[in-house]
């Protein structure tokens, strides 16, 4: 199975882990990886020093950075696109002003301090490259991955859903796997899910080209995958990439989100549940339902057409095994 993952890697540990689980596991071929929101120039060079760790050569493109480029780069195309998709507004939303909060690419500061040895100045700087999304695109449509594994905002989604649909010849569109949402309550108070929250202009559009074939993985059920220290003292005393994986993961533990969010504490690693399901299918179980984004990027189930399958039960235990067996076997020589 032929896999592209599309990341914000570097912020929270687990898109780190996500990678390196898809990269090694026997089962999967890593095709190519997309960064996405903030520093994505960083977010690239993180990926690829993780990647180096593994034996296999895999292109790693930076993405959008800011969730107001997807329109601007799609109105240049199709002038009428975006807000013909957009769902109707309610008369509560059509009072308010504005309608969609969306948030642009704010970086935590701690991002790529194990990896790369960042300084916390470089990370907070960011550039725009418009001209590196058609490049994304065309490197997608080359690789023709079969599954598209969406662990960060879903800006670069909606953007390669848009590219595949002008595209005829290359359908058909690949499986949607998304890390993202949240059917019930949320930690601190907060209404929407991280990855949603971000760009919900994106996941709207993204739930309309990929659908009916995606697969979400909500907030609710993903936090159940969750490391201990048990388990860091084991990486760290495994391969090179293991060994560099826990370290970033008890680095993780001391480094708030994003400002003013507090300190995790636990490692919770969200982005591999979908990777899981790719390799071993029976962890989870599978609701087919129809899913609407609302435009602050909370989630409603609503009766009609289904256009999305919903996991709404994980083996974690099980699942947390299968991840730390698949890291620690041992790197085969370069
Ligand atoms: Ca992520």
């Amino acid at each position: 199975m032929r896999v592209w993952i599309d990341t914000d890697i570097g912020t929270n540990v687990d898109d780190e882990f996500c990678l390196a689980y898809v990269a090694r596991s026997p089962t999967l071929e890593l095709v190519g990886v997309s960064t996405v929101f903030g520093n994505v120039e960083l977010r690239r060079r993180i990926a690829a020093s993780l990647l180096q760790l593994t034996d296999q050569k895999i292109p790693v493109f930076p993405g959008q950075n800011n969730p107001e480029l997807f329109e601007k780069h799609t109105a240049a195309i199709s002038p009428d696109f975006p807000t013909s998709l957009l769902p109707e507004k309610t008369e509560k939303e059509k009072k308010e002003k504005p309608a969609i909060n969306r948030l642009t690419g704010q970086m935590a500061g701690h991002e790529g301090a194990v990896w790369l040895g960042t300084r916390r100045e470089e990370i907070l700087s960011q550039e725009t490259i418009p001209g590196n999304l058609t490049k994304l695109c065309e490197s997608f449509r080359a690789a023709a991955p079969d599954v598209l594994l969406s662990i960060g905002p879903l800006s670069n989604i909606a953007l390669i859903g848009r590219d595949l649909q002008s595209h005829p010849s290359q359908l058909p569109m690949p499986r949607l796997m998304i890390m993202g949402g949240n059917i019930g309550p949320l930690p601190d108070g907060r209404k929407a899910e991280w990855n949603l929250q971000c760009d919900p202009v994106a996941a709207q559009q993204a739930l309309h080209f990929f659908s009916p074939n995606i697969f979400i993985h909500p907030y609710d059920l993903t936090c159940n995958l969750r490391l201990f220290e048990e388990d860091l003292n084991r990486l760290i005393r495994g391969n090179p990439l293991c060994a560099m994986l826990a370290r970033s993961a008890r680095h993780w533990r001391t480094s708030p989100p994003i400002p003013g969010r507090s300190v995790p504490h636990a490692v919770l690693l969200h982005d591999l549940v979908p990777a899981l399901a790719l390799t071993h299918s029976h962890l989870l179980r599978y609701d087919k339902t129809r899913i609407i984004i609302q435009n602050d990027g909370t989630c409603a189930l609503e009766n009609g057409a289904t256009n999305s399958r919903l996991a709404t039960r994980f083996m974690a235990r099980t699942g947390r095994k299968i991840l730390l067996d698949t890291l620690l076997a041992p790197l085969s020589p370069s």
